[in-house]
């Protein structure tokens, strides 16, 4: 099993039972000209971390690892935003009002959707979660443990809020979570580190922060376990040697995959990507090369 070189102690974890969970990479904490910069945040705080995060994303789609996206947000109708979150700050524009790229934290507006460099391919699930918890009034618990896993490692923004506080429901639900303290980021310096010094405090009191080169230095390329795969056809093996990467070209796609792998037009911009049932199983990209797929190839 893998070792990442980790605070307080080495993190070991099986790919089978690891998923990468990228929290709230979305465009109005994270873009120029988006709510997090109107409220006078320096976004480039947030934007430093996305090469990485990119770099971890990519290699763990060739690892095959269970990749889950997260958006904080409400409904159109904000039923389900609590009266004392859209009330706090006293904002003059806040939730649910017209803001630079829409609605503020309301699903489907183009602020609330993930930014295009990390954007979730077909197959990923994307949980929407009205708090700042991802497992608060979610299925993100019941997709992972459908899935058996037990390890997390976590990316996003921002370190003391959103992820701090998924980290800790986590935790408390038996996940052993690695943090990448490059590929999370704050508006304030000074919470980040707080932040992840909670994390590593007392032994790991609610688990490990590493570099993202040690977690890349530690994931093998093609790394589901055969145990739980059954035996990996020659072809499979072949493309995991030679890094080569298979896309199925947007496809019939299971009920909640994003529009945008979905081939819709703008889809994008308007930032619609309801989340997977958890009943859906995320699709495996095929790692086929040639013969009668319809993806595309490229090197990994
Ligand atoms: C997140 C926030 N995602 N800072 N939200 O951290 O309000």
């Amino acid at each position: 099993m893998p070792d990442v070189k980790a605070e307080p102690y080495p993190y070991t974890f099986d790919p089978a039972t690891t998923a990468l969970l990228m929290i709230d990479f979305q465009r109005d904490f994270v873009d120029p000209g988006g709510f997090g910069e109107a409220l006078g945040n320096d976004v480039s705080l947030l934007r430093k971390v996305v090469p990485a995060a990119e770099r971890v994303l990519r290699a763990a789609r060739r690892g095959e690892l269970l990749i889950v996206h997260t958006r904080e947000g409400h409904r159109h109708d904000l039923t389900d935003c609590p009266p004392s979150k859209k009330a706090r700050g006293r904002l003059k524009t806040g939730i649910g009002d017209a803001g630079p790229m829409g609605r503020i934290l309301v699903r489907g507006e183009a602020g609330h959707d993930i930014i295009k460099e990390l954007y979730p391919e077909a197959g990923e699930p994307v949980i929407d979660k009205p708090g700042k918890g991802a497992f608060y009034a979610t299925d993100l618990d019941a997709i992972l443990k459908h899935r058996g896993i037990r390890h997390l490692i976590v990316c996003g923004v921002t370190t003391e809020v959103c992820v701090s506080t998924t980290l800790r429901e986590a935790n408390d639900r038996g996940y052993e979570c690695l943090v990448l303290e490059d590929c999370v980021a704050s508006y304030f310096p000074a919470f980040h580190d707080a932040a992840l010094q909670m994390v590593t405090a007392q032994g790991g009191i609610f688990g490990w922060v590493a570099g993202s080169g040690s977690f890349l230095k530690a994931l093998p390329r093609a790394s589901r376990s055969d145990t739980r795969r059954g035996s990996r056809p020659a072809s499979l093996a072949l493309t995991a040697l030679t890094g080569a990467t298979c896309r199925l070209a947007p496809g019939p796609a299971a009920s909640g995959t994003s529009p945008r792998a979905r081939g819709e037009p703008g889809a994008a911009r308007r930032g619609r990507t309801p989340a997977l049932a958890p009943s859906s199983p995320p699709r495996r990209r095929s790692r086929r090369r040639g013969g009668s797929s319809p993806g595309r190839c490229r090197a990994g």
